[in-house]
């Protein structure tokens, strides 16, 4: 079954649905139903992670909708990532067999370096010491690069890109790349708009994926109190005035600024409404008030990683 959301073309000729959903947080009992649903209600894009610890869960859904006829795998763009503590090069093709083994699939649309500080290679997926510090590895990112570029040749994976990378990790792997990232997948919103990640990427053929497109307010760490992005005054104004959510306000923003965009929800409506954002538009006006709130404001800091050479939001200014 065809749908309605308009397609990116990647640097490589692939394409990708711009809105697709999230699955961090998605509880193991509570996601079959959430991708199912979101199928139906047209969605084909979803965004998992092997450390998400609910990829069995998604492919259950995407197997009842594939079996059922709903979709056809082609009509599907299915992303993962590798994990931190798989980043040394021979264990990355074993990490992505395990993914798609999880999911039911035989290959991946999109796979991604999921941060570029690895974590020490030892089974736990949060290594921590007796202290509860996070055990960190010294691979290099571009070592991990190389090594996933064979799965491509190999048919595992469409694509291949990169998550949480700033501007110079970027250009430390594009200076290797035989096959190039395709996309560069970070926190994004109104108060973080990486509007100079944004751009450089661009340049160099690179799409940008927002991350905890709504404020992600159910990250775990969320402390009472925090403001909500969602129930910003100035952001309820403009969806007040055009009749919209503020969560469809969010999602069309990026989509009007050409961002591929995720937001994460379990909920049945919300799923729907989340998706309801193809009968309107944003102008430069309204887009370029949006712009204006952005403060530089991260929700997924990635404090644990703090103190590792790799960390991409520690050393550099994007
Ligand atoms: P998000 O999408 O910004 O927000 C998700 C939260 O918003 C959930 O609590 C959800 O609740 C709620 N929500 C969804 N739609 C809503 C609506 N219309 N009205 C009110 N509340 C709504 O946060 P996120 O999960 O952090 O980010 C989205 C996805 O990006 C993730 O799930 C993951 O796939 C990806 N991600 C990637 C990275 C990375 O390192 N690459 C990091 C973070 C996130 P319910 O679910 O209860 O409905
Ligand atoms: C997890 F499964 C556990 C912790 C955690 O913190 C940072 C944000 C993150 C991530 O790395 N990717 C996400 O989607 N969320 C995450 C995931």
């Amino acid at each position: 079954m065809a749908s309605k959301v308009p397609k990116v073309a990647f640097n490589n000729g692939f394409e990708c649905p711009i809105l697709g959903i999230g699955t961090w947080k998605s509880k193991p009992g509570e996601v079959t139903q959430a991708v199912k649903d979101a199928i139906d209600i047209g969605y084909r894009h979803i965004d998992c992670a092997f450390v998400y610890g609910n990829e069995p869960e998604v492919g259950a859904a995407l197997s009842a909708k594939l079996k059922d006829g709903t979709v056809k795998r082609e009509d599907l763009f299915i992303t993962s990532k590798l994990w931190n503590t798989f980043h040394r090069p021979d264990l990355v093709r074993g990490a992505l067999l395990q993914t798609l083994k999880n999911l039911g699939l035989k290959y991946l649309d999109l796979y991604l370096i999921h941060w570029p500080q690895g974590y020490k290679e030892d089974g736990e997926l949060f290594p921590a010491d007796a202290a509860g510090k996070i055990q960190f590895s010294e691979v290099d990112y571009v070592d991990t690069w190389k090594a996933m570029e064979p799965l491509v040749a190999e048919g595992l994976v469409r694509s291949l890109g990169l998550s949480n990378f700033n501007s110079k990790q970027i250009t430390r792997v594009l200076e290797v790349a035989k096959v190039k990232p395709v996309v560069n997948q970070v926190e994004c919103h109104p108060y973080l708009n990486q509007q100079r990640l944004k751009d450089f990427c661009e340049a160099r053929g690179i799409r940008l994926t927002a991350y905890s497109p709504l404020g992600s307010p159910d990250r775990p760490w969320a402390k009472p109190g925090e403001p909500l992005l969602m129930e910003d005054p100035k952001l309820k104004a403009i969806a007040d005035r055009l009749g919209k959510t503020p969560a469809q306000v969010l999602i069309r923003y990026q989509i009007d600024r050409g961002v591929i965009v995720i937001p994460k929800s379990v909920t049945k409506s919300r799923i729907a409404s989340n998706f309801d954002v193809f009968d309107f538009k944003l102008s430069k006006e309204d887009l370029d008030l949006i712009n204006s709130f952005n403060v530089d404001g991260r929700f997924v800091p990635m404090t644990a990683s703090l103190g590792h050479k790799y960390h991409p939001f520690e050393n550099d200014e994007f």
